[in-house]
């Protein structure tokens, strides 16, 4: 019983994400960096945050902010040194802290070692990506990149390689065994400086079992080759034997396009493989045919795919927003009429689920999209490639300008607003990315001295599910509601919690279950008994 529990110590943890860019800037070069970091560890601990998964911050060109990984061993100077890394671990571990890191190898920056020595002609390291010689300029396959366009380019050797994001992130040929080693030997030596575990970036498309042409589809054509394939699930389950039980480590996979069933298994306990993962089908259904063509945001379909995962994984990983998305409460709430009401409720569902809860930097103090003026502000190699692709398409530009502004990642990436100051106490410099102006009233200083603020209903509630046995252990069940309204209990042997949460902007009629409200976003006076206000949240309690 023991050994169960410290293995699965990360069940009952609050994850928190750091891109470390835009958290905080210690030096004034415009940049976050890991000092930075360091001195908001308190700010972290106050929150109620026990894990922080970082964003890559290893040696990188930076053409994908850090997911090109150029040296997995060692520091991006932009960010600090080894030194500092250490600090950072230490210093967490002593306020009881995790840190797990974000581990990118589906494949590397085209500057890593491995991959200048394979253009270089080196046999042994040519294996370790897809090189094809081609005669002409017929690609190898037919196969697209995520960031659109074709998933090959012509290395300076004149062979093609495999992309399947930029062409500045040639794939790891996960074939070779001297790949599996090399990632598992870097895997231990982070482990082993007390780092707790990792967030494998695109985990279920690391092995390609063909490099055969793909169905044609409309985007990703070639996806069926690569997709939760037999190989990655054995490869999984060598990390796990190898590497991750000897540690006791938490290991959370970003599976991409994955059902409950591919989900499951993936991160099943009794498979070995992941603890949990992160799926994105919630994040998409407001999404058309992908994220950049936008559908009106329906909320009865978020709560019909939240109740689909949180019965489907055994240890679902919830999370509303994170770097690659738009900030939850432009995706989920209102934040004309209802900033902060929405920016509550969101809080309350995210933290209710079953499951692990993560909470990305910034989300807390309720940030919003970025106030970019233009495409000139945006930054993000992704929507440099999607305006390419929608040039070709004979897309305007106040078209391009108007798509790429609403869905750029770029909006959750831009600095967290930490006072109402010129640079908002993020930098003493330029910032590599433009501040939203609404730092003078959206900032963690001016919430932290309000008790009513969306930063403190955070705290209150995080400390309010370390406290209840029934929201972060209980069981979950939906309850029949109106459309956009989502009802579900939290139930564990002392009590059953029900959890009221009005996704919409309207006034909601509903049944009331249980006999007292005990936490809310709305003060007693206002609320009506049968009666949900525009983005509330309710517990009501009842014993068992
Ligand atoms: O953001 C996406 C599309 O707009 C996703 O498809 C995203 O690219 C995918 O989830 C993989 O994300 C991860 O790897 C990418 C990197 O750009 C993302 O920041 C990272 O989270 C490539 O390394
Ligand atoms: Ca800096």
């Amino acid at each position: 019983m023991a050994t169960a529990s410290i293995k699965k110590w990360w069940k009952n943890a609050i994850v928190y994400q750091i891109y470390p860019r835009s958290f905080c800037d210690s030096n004034g070069d415009g940049i976050g960096d890991i000092p930075g970091i360091i001195s908001k560890l308190h700010y972290l601990k106050e929150l109620g945050v026990d894990v922080i998964w970082l964003s890559p911050i290893y040696p990188s060109p930076g053409y994908d902010n850090g997911y090109d990984i150029s040296d997995y061993k060692g520091v991006n100077p932009e960010f600090g040194t080894m030194e500092d890394m250490e600090r950072l671990i230490s210093r967490a571990k002593r306020m009881g802290i995790k840190i797990i890191l974000d581990l990118a190898i589906n494949h590397t920056s085209d500057e890593h070692e491995w991959f200048k020595k394979a253009v270089a002609g080196d046999p042994k390291y040519r294996e370790y990506y897809y090189f094809k010689t081609q005669s002409g300029n017929k690609k190898p396959n037919n196969w697209h990149s995520f960031f659109g366009g074709p998933a090959w380019s012509k290395a300076e050797n004149g062979d093609y390689y495999l992309h399947l994001f930029s062409n500045k992130q040639p794939d790891l040929n996960w074939h070779n065994p001297d790949v599996y080693n090399e990632i598992a030997d870097i895997m231990r030596f982070w482990l082993d400086k007390g780092i707790a575990g990792f967030r494998c970036d695109l985990v279920n498309i690391i092995y390609k079992d063909t490099l055969d042409n793909g169905k044609r589809r409309l985007s990703l054509t070639g996806k069926e080759h690569y997709l939760n394939t037999e190989g990655c699930h054995e490869l999984l389950k060598r990390f796990y034997k190898d590497v991750w039980s000897n540690y006791k480590s938490f290991i959370i996979g970003e599976a991409v396009m994955v059902s409950p069933e591919d989900a499951k298994l993936l991160c099943d306990e009794d498979r070995n493989e992941l603890n949990t993962l992160f799926f994105f089908e919630h994040m998409d259904v407001d999404a058309r045919w992908n994220k950049w063509v936008k559908r009106q945001y329906k909320p009865y379909k978020l709560v019909k795919v939240l109740d689909k995962w949180q019965n489907a994984l055994e240890t679902p990983s919830n999370y509303l927003e994170n770097h690659d998305n738009i900030r939850s409460v432009n995706h989920f709430g209102n934040t004309k009429e209802y900033w902060e009401k929405s920016a509550k409720l969101l809080c309350g569902l995210n933290l209710s689920l079953r499951g692990i809860p993560f909470i990305y930097e910034g989300e807390e103090i309720g940030m919003t999209n970025g106030d970019f003026r233009g495409l000139r502000d945006i930054r993000d190699i992704e929507s440099y490639s999607i305006n390419q692709s929608l040039k070709k398409m004979f897309l305007g530009h106040s078209l391009r300008r108007k798509i790429i502004l609403r869905t750029s990642r770029d909006n959750a990436r831009t600095p967290v607003q930490w006072d109402s100051s010129e640079n908002a106490g993020f930098t003493e410099g330029s910032p590599w990315l433009k501040i939203n102006e609404n730092k003078s009233y959206i900032n963690v200083k001016r919430e932290l001295e309000d008790e009513n603020s969306i930063l403190s209903f955070y705290k209150k509630m995080i400390d309010f599910r370390k406290n209840s046995k029934g929201l972060s252990e209980g069981t979950y069940r939906r309850v029949a509601s109106p459309n956009d309204v989502y009802i579900f209990t939290r139930e564990s042997q002392e009590e059953r919690l029900y959890i009221y949460c009005n996704l919409s902007s309207y006034n909601k009629n509903v049944e009331f279950y249980g006999d007292r409200i005990i936490f809310g976003n709305y003060d007693e006076d206002e609320q009506i008994l049968n009666c949900l206000k525009p983005y509330e949240y309710r517990i009501v309690a009842s014993n068992i």
